[in-house]
């Protein structure tokens, strides 16, 4: 008769190190002026608040480092105002349908016809007072919605003022339509402070070389993907950045798409880093990167960890970026003030303790060698093995004693399938029916419980390791010197 019960041993093997916090080592960052790079928030915490609006600029002040850089794309109104708004056609982003439901126009932007709501046809104060933001992205809340735009003025006038960053996006379209954003900018720099002015157009740039105060205001060039076209030269972005020298003649920086500096494949996967941030650096130009969002995943290297993302551009050893255009400040505040350069940080006595679930087991099959291996390797304090029995008597670690969820059982054993109702409604192939030999045939299975929703864990591992006895368990526990394991035994 199998009795339904629970219990955990926690075996703590040695009293956690309690070594003083180790020295901080003079920080060298291995940006252009060796200072930490900067955190760029994109529309402000655009993550959790529509794009631009003021909850996602105060959030990004309040919840990021101090020098966080307010990021806004100027769009130009009817008469000539400017205010923040990424994305050239009003009705992304805001309720201008509702204001002007038969608004819609028909401009060509860049060489394609484009149909929507656009800043230059309203004037500015409808578009302040009479129109909310919403948000663009179907995935995030919209709680937040119905908030009014940012005027330019809104966030430079702020005190103290935050450091800003002007993107201009469409200069040759709103020029070709009779509002010239250089005009808009000369006027703006005589009663604002702006730190930053980026552009995707060459004309514009070299158009406001003359204008600013190189002192106050930097110059940065910003590069689409690679096959886009520049509208002055008519080149793809892919060919301009073969000649980074010509750009240091109109600009101080660049700012990339992530994947200019650290490419992923076609499945997903990193490739290794391009050569762009140390080539720049050598031009003596600033590189910034974009792209980052905690909710769009990047790549199967870094785990759904934005994290680690960050790390891999700004503590790889190499190089440093010199600022992380994101949509969420604070997290990439975290990368550079707590996780960068702390790679020997020891626990200090009162810390959480970190227990592993059947190892790493998002990373790899758990309950096996290699998730264990891993968890070990990414700093867990206790690991964990759930204990199974097999027919001939051999205790190992598997999640279940059912092996179809973990392992492919029930392809390779699939005559050995049971319905125990005292263990599970539905049928199984169970541990105690296989010898420990049969048992080690079987492929462990990476799990994939967000499978559904788009979120697939590491392919390339979907089926490695292989599955450990109790006391291969115990060998590797002492052998990597945790500080404690979890024995876990259920339906005993
Ligand atoms: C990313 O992961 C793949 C598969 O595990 C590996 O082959 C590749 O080297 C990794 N990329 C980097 C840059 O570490
Ligand atoms: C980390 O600790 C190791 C071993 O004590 C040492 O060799 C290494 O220089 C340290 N690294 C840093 C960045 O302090
Ligand atoms: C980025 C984005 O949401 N773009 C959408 C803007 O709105 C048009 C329709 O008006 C869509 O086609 C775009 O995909």
């Amino acid at each position: 008769m199998i009795a339904r019960f629970f219990f955990v041993f926690l075996l703590i093997q040695s009293t956690l190190a309690q070594k003083p916090p180790p020295e901080k080592p003079s920080q060298k960052w291995l940006t252009l002026n060796g200072q930490s790079p900067a955190v760029i928030a994109r529309g402000g915490f655009s993550g959790l608040f529509p794009d631009s609006s003021e909850y996602a600029l105060q959030f990004a002040l309040s919840t990021s480092l101090p020098g966080v850089i307010i990021f806004c794309d100027l769009q130009l109104s009817k008469d000539g105002y400017g205010f923040c708004l990424s994305g050239i056609r009003l009705e992304n982003s805001t309720t201008i349908a509702d204001f002007a439901p038969k608004g819609q126009k028909a401009y060509n932007v860049n060489g394609e016809q484009l149909r929507g709501w656009f800043a230059l046809d309203y004037m500015i104060d409808d578009l302040l007072q009479k129109v909310a933001l919403t948000q663009n992205i179907f995935t995030r809340s919209s709680y937040f919605d119905g908030t009014r735009l940012l005027a330019v003025e809104d966030i430079t006038g702020l005190r103290p003022p935050p450091i800003f960053w002007l993107n201009v996006q469409y200069y040759n379209f709103y020029k070709q339509n009779k509002i010239d954003p250089t005009l808009y900018i000369k006027e703006a720099l005589n009663i604002q402070k702006i730190n930053f002015i980026s552009s995707p157009e060459i004309g514009f740039l070299k158009n406001i070389n003359g204008i600013v105060n190189k002192a106050r205001t930097k110059l940065i060039f910003r590069f689409l993907e690679a096959d886009a076209i520049e509208p002055t030269t008519k080149q793809k972005y892919s060919s301009i950045l073969k000649d980074l020298s010509s750009i240091k003649l109109f600009a101080s920086g660049i700012l990339v798409p992530k994947e200019y500096i650290w490419p992923v494949d076609a499945e997903m996967y990193l490739e290794a880093p391009t050569n762009l941030v140390a080539d720049a650096h050598k031009e003596g130009l600033e590189v910034y990167a974009s792209g980052f969002a905690n909710d769009i995943p990047g790549s199967y290297n870094y785990s759904y960890d934005p994290t680690t993302e960050y790390l891999q551009f700004i503590d790889n050893g190499q190089f440093s970026v010199d600022g992380l255009l994101t949509d969420f400040p604070p997290t990439a505040s975290e990368a550079i003030a707590c996780f960068a350069n702390n790679k020997n940080a020891t626990k200090s006595k009162g810390k959480a303790l970190i227990i592993s679930h059947n190892g790493a087991s998002g990373v790899y099959p758990g309950s096996t060698d290699l998730a264990y291996q891993q968890a070990v390797d990414d700093g867990a304090d206790i690991i964990d093995c759930s204990v199974q029995m097999s027919k001939d008597g051999v205790a190992f670690c598997l999640e279940s004693p059912d092996l179809t969820g973990d392992t492919t059982a029930l392809s390779t054993f699939m005559t050995k399938a049971a319905t125990i109702p005292e263990i599970q409604p539905k049928s199984g192939v169970f541990s105690f029916d296989l010898t420990w030999s049969e048992i080690l045939t079987l492929k462990p299975q990476l799990k994939n419980p967000f499978a559904k929703e788009g979120l697939q864990r590491n392919p390339k591992n979907k089926n490695k390791g292989k599955l450990i006895s109790l006391t291969e368990f115990l060998e590797l526990s002492k052998q990597k010197a945790v500080s404690g394991i979890l024995i876990n035994i259920e339906d005993s």
